[in-house]
């Protein structure tokens, strides 16, 4: 099953709190509305944690008492699908992303070393503050003069084990990244850095997330100006290593997302600006839009 945050009345009529809908083939239903013990997604994968069963199994026990939804406001009312204390991020996961980092970087070898170790390159990414959901903006820096989105797997970890996937979009400065890798934690940790959604998948949908077709578009004044895809076949470290390494000699928090690598990189003469939407579409998952806009 596919689960998402909804709003259940429009955010501009006050302040409303999402609720936890899930998503069974073509029909949607309300799980908070059979149980107020349901309001997000951590709620279900601590009952999951608790009952030693798997997500959809504790979710279906619900979908009788559940209140039917209209599909179709989903992509509309979304909000991020989880709230993870912490979202982390892999990088130069796959061979199109050494090749960009080793042109951007005045220091090229630093790329390649990691790119090759066993020890995969990982970095804090943001905090809830700083990440969107569906169709909020994602942010480029005011001092930042080259700027790319990157589209990424999202694997969702409770008490480190994984219970779900999303779209990530590890919003990225080129040149700040390039100018000295020292300075990595400025080119990706700023305000709306980082963008989840539309939802969350249960590894039961998902059948290999090592084999999932994954499309990149950027709009510009209503034209395509960017169109590529891809497949998280190419990626060359595993799920499982990833989250070993992540998860490794430190307390993650409870609920956490780590995002898998860049698998798309517009041309070098590219560069993001406010106004643009980029629309990226996971296989199996959906497709995260954010608008862009200058932070
Ligand atoms: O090494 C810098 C970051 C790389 C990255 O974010 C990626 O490969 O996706
Ligand atoms: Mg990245």
């Amino acid at each position: 099953m596919k689960y998402y945050r909804y709003f259940t009345s429009e955010r501009e009529h006050g302040p409303t709190q999402p609720h936890l809908v899930a998503v069974d083939g073509s029909d949607a239903y309300d799980l908070t509305a059979a149980s107020e013990a349901l309001r997000s997604f951590d709620d279900l994968a601590k009952g999951a944690a608790i009952s030693m069963r798997s997500i959809d199994d504790v979710a279906a026990g619900y979908l009788e008492d559940a209140t039917p939804i209209d599909s179709d406001d989903l992509g509309e009312r979304a909000a991020v699908p989880v709230v993870a204390e912490g979202v982390w991020a892999a990088g130069v996961t796959y061979e199109i992303s050494e090749e960009a980092r080793e042109s951007e970087s005045t220091l090229p070898e630093v790329y390649q070393q990691v790119y090759q170790d066993e020890r995969p390159e990982l970095f804090f990414k943001a905090t809830p503050s700083r990440t969107v959901g569906p169709n909020e903006a994602v942010g480029i820096r005011g001092d930042s003069t080259w700027d790319v989105p990157e589209p990424e797997l999202g694997i969702v970890l409770y008490d480190d084990e994984v219970v779900g996937y999303t779209v990530g979009n590890d919003m990225s400065s080129r040149d700040i990244e390039g100018k000295n890798p020292l300075y990595l934690p400025q080119a990706k940790v700023y305000d709306r850095c980082c963008a989840l959604g539309p939802c969350i998948s249960s590894p039961g949908t998902v059948a290999d997330p090592h084999d999932l077709r994954l499309a990149m578009t950027i709009e510009r004044d209503g034209e395509v100006c960017y169109d590529e895809e891809t497949s998280t076949s190419k990626l060359v470290r595993t799920v499982d290593e990833l989250v070993s390494y992540h998860t490794r000699h430190d307390a993650t928090p409870r609920m956490g997302v780590l995002l898998t690598g860049t698998s798309l990189v517009p041309e070098d003469e590219f560069t993001l600006q406010e106004g643009d939407v980029v629309s990226i579409e996971i296989e199996s998952i959906g497709t995260l839009r954010n608008p862009v806009t200058t932070v």
